[in-house]
């Protein structure tokens, strides 16, 4: 077992607001909103970044946030994803996530 924040998220050992969860992902609320709707789409599996990621799961993980932006409604209007990654990125959790953001007018480019 490691001491990765969103693995502990993924095995049920810190809470979560969930929005859709299946074998392979889990789809939550990130504690730190930046838009009505901002979720975090994540494998079960760990892996530090998209680089890193086998694409199966990559497409597992777009999947399951075409599943989420449906259920919450956010892709009628809109919305963007985003997988910040390393130190310029401006990753600060090591396990690979997808922000989806929706819900407003969203402004680019991002800082
Ligand atoms: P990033 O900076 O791209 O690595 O995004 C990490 C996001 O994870 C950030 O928006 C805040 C969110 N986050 C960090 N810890 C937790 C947590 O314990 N629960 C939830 N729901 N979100 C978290």
């Amino acid at each position: 077992m490691n001491d990765c924040i969103f693995c502990k998220i993924a095995r049920g050992e810190i809470p979560s607001s969930k929005v859709y969860e299946n074998e392979k992902i889990l789809v939550f609320n990130d504690i730190e909103p930046q838009a009505p709707v901002h979720m975090l789409v994540i494998p079960k599996k760990h892996f530090d970044n998209v680089t890193e990621c086998d694409n199966e799961t990559l497409c597992a993980m777009f999947d399951a946030m075409r599943t989420a932006v449906r259920n919450t409604g956010i892709d009628k209007d809109g919305f963007r994803c985003v997988m910040n990654t390393g130190e310029n990125g401006g990753q600060s959790v090591n396990h690979i996530h997808m922000h989806v953001l929706g819900g407003r007018s969203l402004q680019w480019p991002p800082g």
